[in-house]
């Protein structure tokens, strides 16, 4: 008897393509379903085409709201091509059932047991009828009379063990992979205002230390990983459970890195030791403010600004390097606020307290208290452009800066912490285009040092910035965003969008810039297509030498002197498409990997002439 195809997929698009940040929602429902149902053969797409191709019985699409436009987008597509019945999955669905389309079965929700009764259902019927499918639980739908029908919520699975690991095969992860992440639990039992976690999940569950460190070494033996990063929501809250792991993995002899978030409410000495126990030497936490009234506001009064910065000592004093987030943009927050937060991070970093911050303003996702806040203001909708989430300027919702305000701000203070990362090699990073800071932002900085009242932080960046431009004359190249720490040989991977600057002391008549770089397997190439370009062209020397995997690339620098209008000056490698070099298939990054860079020099005379090449360091 022919298996009923049950295709599933992640509208995820291009955007997330990296193994290491594949949701595992699918991965849990095929190996949850699948031992108890051998007559359905799951499998799971990335391409629309491919998925139509494979004449599916039965179609089952995974979304968040971010991505819920390109969910529409397959469900319009499947529904022009095919006849087979669709179901909707993921946190957007399960937070707003309205935006369900009509002829669309929504699983709110945890899946696994849903899935496994719709599927039994389909076996007996070979469709869904709509009296029948009022009976599953878990799930909406809109009925013949145009009624959105919600069906009694489904008792959660527990414990938590009985699902296994989620098939990671199945999502396409093969091969040696360097990273990869694990759940040990579902949902948090606190209330952020701006998460859904609560809403979703309901009650938070864990997966037993056992399972755990099982899973865990699932991972080493099957894909070789030397770092296990924990996705939990919250995995820390649990502090017995947390001390079994800890010592299952030391019993283990588990000899891998580990990263996981904390929070700040429940870091102290002995969640440290723990951490540091179970070889966690990098942890990130949800920051979100430094301003009292923001953070009481954002965190439900959970957490006080004094626990930000005591987690902060505390995982210092432990040798646990720390990476904090920060949210922006609340409704709550004045120019006061913003720059309290600023200036609290400004000192970590100056300090060296912080690795690195990374910093999001506030979007208001279905479920979450700015949900509703938006809706009062007409912000949102459930027919709305749901592609609106991608730009946080959609949702302006302050009530004390309008965004040309927030938007001087943030420039300022974004710029004054990353001039801590751009003037020594090992500070921290904010996570935003360094590229753009002495670019785009050059004016800023002018601004900032013309500045008559110029306050102590303010003075400490005008001098770092004339200390930064004095040593970067004696730079040769520095290496911006996209590259990869250089491997045993030497060799610079680097990925798509790479960007360098070149410091003008360079730049004279006669010298070339010269990039010689590997392709390493072609046929790999989706669309068999790559552009390497720099924005300043040359037709006549710009051009790539093609010999084999290799190619080589030479630009005379004068090209780049007449349209400089600051000391700096910039180039991009861009491929078109990702594609994944044969020899590295498997490992976390391939997937964005471009190019395989063997020499980035400068050469003096003439660019054929080995012989007068300078070699200049990566900086
Ligand atoms: C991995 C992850 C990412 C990855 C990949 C995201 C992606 N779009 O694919 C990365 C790191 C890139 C990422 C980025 C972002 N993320 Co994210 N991320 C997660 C995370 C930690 C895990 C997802 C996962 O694997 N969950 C575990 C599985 C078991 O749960 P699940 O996916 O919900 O699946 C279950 C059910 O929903 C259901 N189900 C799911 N799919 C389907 C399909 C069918 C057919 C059926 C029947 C059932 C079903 O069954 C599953 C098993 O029970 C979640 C938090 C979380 N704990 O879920 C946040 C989360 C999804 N992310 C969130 C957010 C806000 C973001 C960002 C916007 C953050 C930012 N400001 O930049 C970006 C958006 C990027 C984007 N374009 O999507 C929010 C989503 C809110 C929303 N309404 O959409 C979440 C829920 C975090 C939170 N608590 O607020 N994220
Ligand atoms: S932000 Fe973190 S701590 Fe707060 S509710 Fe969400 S998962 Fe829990």
């Amino acid at each position: 008897m022919e298996k009923i195809k049950f295709a599933f997929i992640l509208a995820t698009g291009n955007d997330i393509r990296e193994t290491y940040f594949k949701p595992l929602g699918l991965g849990y429902i095929k190996s949850y379903v699948s031992p108890s149902l051998p007559s359905v053969e799951i499998k799971i797409f990335e391409d629309i085409e491919k998925l139509i191709k494979s004449s599916p019985h039965l179609v089952g699409i995974s979304a968040s709201t971010e991505n819920f436009s390109l969910a529409l987008k397959y469900i319009e597509e499947i529904k022009k091509r095919t006849n087979c019945p669709i179901i909707l999955g993921g946190v957007h669905i399960s937070l707003l059932p309205e935006s369900l389309p009509e002829n669309v079965i929504g699983c709110i929700g945890e899946g696994e047991e849903t899935v496994k009764e719709l599927l039994e259902l389909f076996l007996k019927d070979n469709s869904f009828h709509e009296n029948k499918l009022g009976t599953v639980k878990g799930i909406a739908f809109w009925n013949s009379k145009g009624e959105l029908i919600r069906t009694p919520i489904r008792d959660l699975i527990r414990p938590l063990d009985k699902i296994p690991f989620p098939d990671r095969r199945a999502l396409g992860i093969s091969g040696y992979v360097e990273n990869l992440y694990i759940f040990t639990s579902r949902g948090c039992p606190y209330k952020c205002k701006f998460c859904v976690s609560r809403i979703h999940w309901n009650i938070y569950r864990e997966f037993s230390a056992q399972y755990v460190i099982s899973e865990m070494e699932f991972l080493i033996k099957t894909y070789g990983v030397k770092k296990i990063t924990i996705f939990d929501d919250l995995f820390i809250v649990n502090r017995k459970r947390l001390r079994e792991i800890a010592d299952l993995f030391v019993s283990k002899g588990l000899n891998i890195d580990v990263f996981c978030a904390v929070r700040a409410n429940l870091v102290d000495d002995e969640l440290c030791e723990l951490l540091k126990k179970m070889h966690v030497n990098q942890v990130t936490f949800g920051a979100e403010s430094f301003s009292e009234p923001v953070l009481k506001s954002l965190k439900d009064g959970s957490v006080t600004v004094e626990q930000n910065q005591n987690t902060i000592n505390l995982l210092n004093k432990h040798g646990i390097s720390v990476n904090c987030s920060i949210i922006f943009n609340s409704p709550e927050q004045s120019r006061d606020d913003i720059i309290t937060t600023w200036k609290a991070l400004f000192h970590n970093l100056k300090d060296k307290k912080l690795n690195k911050i990374g910093w999001g303003m506030l979007r208001p996702y279905p479920g979450s208290y700015y949900w509703d806040l938006a809706r009062e203001k007409n912000l949102v909708s459930v027919d709305m452009n749901w592609d609106k989430f991608k730009d946080f300027s959609n949702f302006h919702m302050n009530d004390h800066l309008s965004p040309v305000e927030l938007n001087e701000v943030m420039d300022e203070w974004d710029t004054k912490c990353n001039v801590l990362s751009l003037t020594y090699r090992d500070a921290p990073q904010v996570y935003s285009s360094k590229a753009q800071i002495f670019i785009k932002k050059e004016m800023l900085f002018k601004k900032i040092q013309a500045r008559a009242d110029k306050d102590e932080i303010d003075q400490y960046i005008s001098d770092e910035y004339e200390r930064f431009l004095l040593s970067s004359k004696q730079h040769k190249i520095i290496l911006l965003d996209g590259w990869y720490e250089p491997e045993a040989d030497g060799y610079c991977w680097i990925r798509k969008n790479a960007t360098f600057l070149i410091g003008s002391s360079i730049i004279k008549e006669g010298n070339f810039l010269n990039v010689e770089f590997y392709i390493p397997d072609i046929t790999n190439y989706r669309n068999n297509s790559i552009e390497i370009k720099f924005r300043i062209e040359n037709e006549e020397r710009c051009k790539l030498i093609e010999s084999g995997g290799f190619h080589r690339l030479s630009v005379p620098l004068s090209l780049f002197l007449h349209i400089a209008r600051s000391d700096y000056l910039n180039g991009e490698i861009t491929t078109s498409e990702e594609f994944l070099p044969s020899a590295l298939s498997g490992s976390p990054d391939t997937r964005l990997l471009s190019i395989l860079i063997t020499k980035f020099e400068i050469a003096q005379g003439s660019p054929d002439n080995p012989n007068n090449l300078i070699h200049l360091p990566r900086e």
